[in-house]
């Protein structure tokens, strides 16, 4: 099963040659005209960072389509600046996903695009996929469409730091689990408890989810009920987020979506600088964001980060993949970095230079760990890649070279699956997912 064991060169030759040529034919089926979805069964439209992370694996192979698919998604950028976590498919038949474009209503919203699309984001790694693309395959064509996406991606990055800034303190905060592109991860639990809901509301509904995916993998219910409150409480004030701290009953600070943020002003620096455009206010703006995450979001007693719920003012408790997430900023100070190596490589994710298993998404210790259920235990290969960048950035090259080791098995063994058991690296969830078909053609070219 290892790449990492026996066989000699060309035996791993061949089976990088097999990976590489299943990851292609994985995104050429998945790709829909002008964008990729993330699976032709449960998620037929375009996903915001599904869309970032194909980018950077299309980079590799087809850069012209990578291009295509980030021009599609900021095509339906808002007037506000916000790009939607899904654009639909006109094309697609009502129900072939819930919640569908009659759910999210963006047509009677002022500033939304013609396209009808969700009214919530996800975390914005467009700019840093930009710049991989670019770097991947730089041409007249590259510098011209960074040219079109610098200032929607500085426009982007403005909503998220000045109309979603509702703490006060530089970070930018989410109005629903779904906007952290963790939906159901435990971090969400005590916050989302607070919502009022009632899973009888869901009688009212058709969840698509459950009808591809096993019911007992995915969110419950009572989960989506509360998913549902979230949109329509969001919905009801056209999506604004002017007094939303009186309003909103789900208001958090998330430590992916924030790395995110800070990666993003570090590739627009880069993409200012190769386009005429001033570096400075970026990086500036990428330190500013770094130092706001420790302040906020860190526990030097706990040695990791956590959301903080502006609900209650208090970091939420749970040690989940999302804490380790900032290490992916090259300038996280060396406590911090120090702190989520040992937290990456205690027995709560088990990352080495030889990993006997998968990183979890969550703390395998905790009592809540499932390793079925979304977002809760499994091995998702968009955390692990960006852990990976994380350790590289921080000269862990030995642990870099073992999560990467880890993330080529699990589709030796499994396929281009969405997520993975976090014990046997089984495939769980989708088949041919996109994510994972591009984040491997990633590693692969790295070596
Ligand atoms: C809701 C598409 C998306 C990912 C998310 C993942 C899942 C949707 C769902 O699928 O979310 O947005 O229906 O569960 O949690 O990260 O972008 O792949």
């Amino acid at each position: 099963m290892s790449t990492a064991a026996g066989g000699g060169a060309p035996a791993r030759a061949r089976e990088t040659g097999a990976l590489w040529r299943l990851a292609v034919a994985t995104l050429d089926g998945n790709w829909e005209h002008d964008h990729t979805v993330p699976s032709r069964t449960l998620y037929p439209h375009q996903w915001s960072w599904d869309s970032a992370f194909v980018a950077v694996g299309l980079a590799h192979v087809r850069p012209d389509r990578a291009w295509r698919e980030l021009r599609t998604l900021f095509a339906a950028q808002w007037a506000d600046g916000r790009v939607p976590h899904i654009v639909f498919n006109p094309a697609l038949r009502a129900g072939s996903y819930f919640p569908g474009p009659a759910f999210w209503d963006s047509a009677r919203v002022p500033g939304a695009p013609a396209v009808a699309t969700s009214g919530i984001v996800q975390p914005p790694l467009h700019a840093l996929a930009a710049w991989l693309v670019h770097r991947r395959a730089p041409s007249e064509r590259s510098r011209a469409e960074l040219a079109w996406l610098y200032p929607r991606l500085v426009a982007w990055q403005r909503y998220l730091t000045g109309r979603r800034d509702v703490g006060g303190a530089g970070l930018a905060c989410i109005v629903h689990p779904w906007e952290s592109g963790l939906d159901n991860s435990p971090a969400w639990d005590p916050p989302l408890a607070a919502v009022p809901a009632d899973a009888a509301v869901m009688r009212a509904y058709r969840r698509h989810d459950t009808v591809h995916a096993d019911a007992a993998h995915r969110p419950t219910d009572l989960d989506y009920a509360r998913y549902v409150a979230l949109v329509d409480a969001y919905r009801a004030g056209g999506y604004r987020d002017d007094g939303l701290d009186g309003r909103h009953p789900f208001l958090v600070e998330c430590p992916l979506l924030n790395t995110a943020l800070g990666l993003a002003e570090h590739a627009l620096a880069a993409i200012a600088r190769e386009t005429g455009a001033d570096p400075g206010p970026h990086r500036e703006r990428a330190v500013r964001i770094t130092a706001a995450l420790v302040d906020r979001l860190y526990d030097p007693v706990g040695g990791t980060f956590h959301p903080r719920d502006l609900r209650t003012g208090r970091l939420v408790p749970a040690r989940t993949a999302l804490g380790l997430m900032p290490l992916a900023l090259p300038g996280l100070p060396a406590r911090p970095v120090a702190a989520l190596l040992a937290e990456a490589c205690s027995t709560r994710f088990g990352l080495a230079a030889r990993m006997d298993r998968p990183l979890p998404s969550h703390d395998r210790t905790a009592p809540d760990f499932e390793p079925l259920r979304y977002w809760r235990g499994p091995s998702w290969q968009n955390l692990n890649w960006l852990l990976w960048r994380g350790l590289r950035a921080h000269h862990r090259f030995d642990l870099a070279a073992g999560l990467r080791d880890s993330m080529i098995d699990l589709v030796v063994t499994a396929g281009c699956h969405e997520y993975f058991h976090p014990d046997t690296g089984a495939g769980l969830g989708s088949p041919a997912f996109g994510w994972t078909a591009a984040l491997l053609l990633d590693v692969l070219a790295e070596t």
